[in-house]
């Protein structure tokens, strides 16, 4: 079984730091090889490294000796100078939401079945368990939603009569500072002899407090409940007149006693839309839904918003709500589960995307952060080797926002590969450009959902067109894009007025997301000079030759073998899919546009 990063931690590195160190361990005592740990409980998750003598000494608290356990592991592993004085996460909260179902299989998982889960119970090595905590760890992750927000039974009993398993589970990844939440269904209370949901009716508050009790009695530092309501045909409190406020409070008033957090997504929308009717359009239900809602949500909720309006498109402007919500509690939600990004077969380095929102809503937008997590029982965890590089680096860019993408990629390949130093920057310069080729074949300039429905991988422009999930890119003879600007569907004014005015003026819109904004004929000319139906052409060649280019250079590094292989076998895969993108969608404009390429090159009919 490979182990992500961490196997190739070679010496300097005491080999007492590379076993699971409980947090109990480190209490103030000399550990080995000269380094010495001084627990300061006040430091919570922070630590500080120093040398000592010919040795190191880590001080922090609980958790934060912990994390600088791993830091030092890293800084010396890497050759790195140790991080200069007090180190502390910027968000408090830093999760994976794991979509593992109990029959094992996954939603959207690409790394193969649960690690947990199977045959309706929980399964699994509690040695692999131990790995996961101790990678998690490594990198500061420090909480882990055990099972799929979309509840299929028995995962309900996660709180009933599965109790002492999910104890025992939480008892593993405890010492690594990792704690549990858990997705709930928010009709539980039915399917347990009351006939009601309602959260305004005492008897359903009554039932979920006595609920929180039971699951604290058992599992007494449960981060708390997540959950997925009127979302998707999943219940909520919509169906008893209530809204989310009044549903969320009922239930984080049932967690406070306890010191949970209740966090509540905020991925609402009419999935039964009519693609007739123009005057719904998708982007804008999750800030009309929460806006007039802000302020009303208890203090330990949190509102667990997706990076963008849609659904971890390939290409998406920042939530509006992230701007917009002043006093409510967020979180913002990423999906390292490459659904829409390639499957963990096409290369898709997150980090840049993760910066750029970051750099558009600022850090202190949000209270927290979560993503949908990417592992599986694959034997390397992720699938594709490389795709181990969205979790390290999520929970490092969660511990520190301003982390440059170059770096955490970097750093990633100097821990992963001892690849000579020309390699591991042909490997590094892979992965930081692997976004930007991705976005180049399948969907430029903020198109989005040209993709085979349910699959989610592969091109289907028209596949999602005539369906009721308010994914439309309405391209005809004409054009292709969708209004909205005011003029339009109005989601553009949803944002501050400086981003409203630029958005809404395709001048002045990032050319990456001019056709999320303005529907545009395909003679409409570029910055460059360039028409449209040129750029997506010119986009779609070029995402292609970069596709064939990253093969080439991966064929040539040194890569230890299985990942070698594996890494290569996903990339012919890859190129294959960048040559189908390629033609399908320039097929596809050509016939709509009736315009040649200007280039000369095939597109075939
Ligand atoms: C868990 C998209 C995905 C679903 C997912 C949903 C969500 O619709 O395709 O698989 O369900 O998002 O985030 O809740």
């Amino acid at each position: 079984m490979r182990y992500a990063w961490l196997p190739c931690l070679k010496s300097p590195v005491p080999e007492t730091l590379k076993r699971p160190l409980s947090v109990a361990d480190h209490e103030a005592r000399q550990v080995a090889d000269g380094v010495c740990f001084a627990v300061d409980r006040d430091m919570g998750e922070g630590y500080k490294l120093e040398k000592a003598g010919d040795g190191y000494r880590i001080t922090g608290g609980e958790t934060g000796v912990l994390y600088g356990t791993y830091a030092l592991v890293r800084a010396l592993a890497a050759g790195d100078p140790l991080p200069e004085g007090v180190q502390k996460p910027f968000y408090p909260l830093r999760m994976i939401d794991c979509w593992d179902n109990m029959d094992g299989t996954v939603e959207r998982g690409y790394a193969g079945r649960s690690l947990w889960f199977e045959g309706g119970e929980f399964r699994y090595d509690p040695a692999r368990i131990r790995q996961l905590g101790r990678m998690l760890a490594s990198v500061g992750i420090n909480a882990l939603c055990v099972n799929n927000v979309n509840v299929h039974a028995p995962a309900q009993q996660l709180i009933g009569w599965l109790l002492p398993d999910l104890a025992a589970f939480a008892d593993i990844l405890r010492p690594f500072g990792v704690r549990l939440m858990v997705s709930v269904d928010f009709s539980m209370p039915l399917q347990c002899g009351l006939d009601t949901a309602d959260p305004l009716d005492s008897r359903v508050q009554a039932w979920w407090n006595a609920r929180a009790d039971a699951v604290y009695a058992a599992v007494p530092d449960l981060a708390g409940f997540l959950v997925k309501a009127d979302s998707e045909h999943r219940p909520g409190p919509n169906a008893y007149g209530r809204d989310h406020a009044q549903g969320a409070n009922m239930l984080a008033r049932a967690l406070k006693p306890h010191g949970g957090v209740l966090v509540w997504r905020a991925f609402v929308y009419n999935c039964m839309q009519d693609w007739r009717d123009h005057s719904i359009d998708r982007p804008c239900a999750a800030y009309n839904a929460y806006m007039p809602l802000d302020g009303r949500f208890d203090e330990n909720v949190i509102l667990q918003i997706k990076n963008g309006p849609y659904d971890f498109q390939v290409r998406e402007p920042a939530s509006p709500l992230f701007f917009g919500l002043r006093n409510t509690r967020t979180a913002i939600e990423y999906q390292l589960a490459q659904e829409y990004t390639g499957h963990q077969i096409d290369l898709y380095a997150m980090p840049p995307m993760w910066r750029e929102v970051t750099d558009c809503i600022g850090k202190e937008a949000v209270q927290a952060i979560a993503a949908v997590s990417n592992l599986g029982r694959d034997e390397n965890w992720f699938g594709h080797p490389f795709a181990a590089l969205n979790l390290f680096a999520f929970g490092l860019f969660a511990w520190d926002p301003d982390s440059a993408p170059a770096a955490l990629i970097g750093s990633w390949a100097k821990l992963t590969y001892a690849l000579p130093a020309d390699q591991e920057k042909t490997l590094a310069d892979m992965l930081l450009g692997s976004r930007a080729v991705y976005e180049k074949y399948t969907s430029p300039l903020g198109l989005c959902w040209m993709v085979q429905p349910g699959l989610h991988y592969g091109p289907n422009p028209y596949g999602y067109e005539f369906d009721a999930w308010g994914t439309y890119n309405r391209a005809d003879r004409n054009g292709v894009g969708i209004d909205r600007t005011a003029a339009g569907t109005g989601y553009a004014c949803q944002y501050p007025k400086e981003l409203a005015d630029a958005y809404g003026d395709p001048a002045r819109c990032p050319e990456n997301l001019l056709l999320f904004f303005h529907r545009l004929p395909y003679t409409y000319r570029m910055k460059d000079g360039r028409t449209l139906i040129q750029r997506i052409y010119d986009d779609h060649f070029e995402g292609c030759e970069a596709a064939e280019a990253m093969r080439r250079d991966l064929q040539g590094l040194a890569l230890p073998e299985p990942d070698r292989a594996e890494a290569l076998e996903r990339m012919d895969k890859q190129a294959r899919n960048a040559r189908n993108w390629r033609d399908v969608i320039n097929t596809f404009f050509h016939r709509f546009s009736g315009i040649d390429d200007e280039k000369g090159r095939v597109i075939y009919d």
